[in-house]
């Protein structure tokens, strides 16, 4: 046996890729509302184009998405016939907070949640909650420029007051904010931000993380002040650096890509900036809004666990000849010549989240939890309208069998595993439909045209086996 008795099997989403009803139960409008289907969705997510309005020449998938707000109790029965022990979701802070400088919470909002997670409890369902998963009240946005104003820390503070407080004893699992250095690559999807001509977008954005791990550290004390039993964690977009060969200059760009990344989770597992990005900001002429106060929050609320996804490696390299690059999570990397690569041009590489959980495990020594994994593939249905999704079951049986050893052979303490978009939903990176991740295939095209009929993949009956067997029938 190589996994924990209790090992948390199951699936995420977050709220804008598959609730829609984005005007129901008097939701607020969010930065991810307005960020469109086609050329313009790169522009918008990096911060490069403001878009404050609907327009009719686009589509946005976030408004419907596959419409869980509306199907959440049929999606989660299959969950659960798929034997879930977790899933994991996020809140729309626009449910909660539409406008997000309210002092009271919108019950309707904190209601749907309530039912929602009373729902997954009812089939023994542990919810595991991302309280923002690349979503910011639009009214934010305009008004206090998101994440670069320190209010936003406070009007955070009143979203954990209400959501800590109202689903205490329904909710143990907390993650703060998703991939949250995802700031530095899509500063308008991660945190918000929008930015003005000329203005030194290196500054807000280290500017706007600062105030997102003060927030963290904030949300991680009341977690713990209301419920002693809560349990929080961070959440990084993963994935190792390999260095392209063994010239010690292409190792020490693979080391420095590697910190770069482990930059906000140094601060929110061992509470502080660590000296390599105090040296490196100050190179830049960056300056952190430090307040008074601020290190020793920081110091004194760190995370209970570290939760991160992983889809891909990446590669350094500092010959100018080496220029192939690929895509994956939104970081560009050199190409691999080793490994296949996904449709979307993802690279493939199992063993690279073995290396990728040891180099976590041996950095924090705390408790892992692989919160996203998958991928993303055109999905086409046969005559009956089945999905014989082998190509789907090759990838995660290879990424499980890859965990399983870290945990078996390498002794890293692994709490659970949950698949991406375990149900069909919008792509972040994309926003289409047709990068499907699913168990669980939806009616629903890039358009947004279809029935919403959700109909199980081959993928479904495999992987309700491995959690039956808690991992041992791959
Ligand atoms: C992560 C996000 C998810 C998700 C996933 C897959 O960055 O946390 O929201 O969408 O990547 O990416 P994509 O949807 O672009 O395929």
């Amino acid at each position: 046996m190589s996994f924990r008795k209790d090992f948390l099997w199951g699936g995420a989403t977050a709220a804008n890729q598959c609730e829609g009803g984005y005007t129901e139960g008097g939701r607020g409008l969010a930065n991810v509302d307005l960020a469109p289907v086609g050329p313009d969705r790169f522009s918008v997510i990096t911060g490069k184009k403001k878009m404050v309005d609907f327009d009719s020449q686009h589509f946005y998938p976030a408004q419907n998405a596959i419409d869980m707000y509306h199907h959440y109790k049929a999606d989660i029965a299959l969950f659960a016939e798929m034997g879930f022990k977790t899933y994991r979701l996020s809140i729309a802070w626009t449910r909660i907070f539409p406008l997000g400088d309210e002092t009271e919470p919108n019950e309707a909002g904190l209601a749907f949640y309530e039912d929602l997670f009373k729902e997954c409890r009812k089939y023994n369902i542990e919810p595991l909650v991302t309280i923002t998963h690349f979503d910011c009240p639009m009214h934010l946005v305009e008004k206090y420029g998101a994440w670069r104003s320190r209010k936003m820390v406070g009007f955070y503070e009143n979203l954990c007051h209400a959501i800590f407080n109202r689903y205490k004893g329904l909710v143990k699992y907390w993650l703060t904010f998703n991939e949250i250095n995802m700031i530095l690559h899509a500063p308008f999807m991660g945190a918000g931000l929008y930015f003005e001509d000329g203005e030194n977008q290196e500054q807000v954005k280290y500017q706007a993380a600062h105030h997102e791990l003060v927030a963290s550290a904030i949300a991680t004390k009341i977690a713990h002040e209301v419920d002693p039993e809560n349990q929080v964690g961070c959440m990084l977009a993963a994935g190792t650096n390999y260095a392209y060969t063994c010239k010690p200059e292409d190792v020490l760009a693979a080391r420095k890509a590697d910190r770069d990344n482990f930059f906000f989770i140094d601060v929110q597992s061992r509470g502080e900036y660590p000296a390599y990005a105090l040296k490196e900001l100050k190179r830049q002429g960056i300056e952190l809004p430090i307040e008074d106060g601020d290190l020793a929050l920081l110091k004194a609320h760190t995370v209970d666990f570290i939760s991160f996804s992983y889809y891909a490696s990446r590669v350094q390299s500092t010959d100018p000849k080496i220029n192939e690059k690929t895509a994956g999570n939104l970081f560009a990397s050199v190409k691999n010549p080793y490994l296949a690569a996904s449709e979307w041009g993802w690279q493939i590489d199992p063993l690279g989240l073995r290396i990728t959980m040891n180099d976590l495990y041996d950095r924090y020594q705390k408790p892992l939890f692989i919160v996203e994994n998958g991928l993303g593939a055109v999905d086409v249905p046969d005559e009956a309208g089945y999905v014989s999704d082998d190509y789907r079951i090759d990838y995660l049986a290879a990424h499980i069998q890859a965990m399983k050893d870290a945990v078996e052979l390498d002794g890293v303490d692994l709490l659970g595993y949950t698949t991406w978009g375990c149900i069909d939903l919008v792509s972040a990176g994309t926003g289409e439909m047709k990068k499907r991740y699913g168990f669980i295939y939806v009616d629903r095209d890039n358009e947004g045209n279809g029935t919403l009929k959700r109909s199980k993949k081959k993928s479904f009956d495999w992987y309700k086996k491995v959690i039956a067997s808690n991992g041992e029938d791959l």
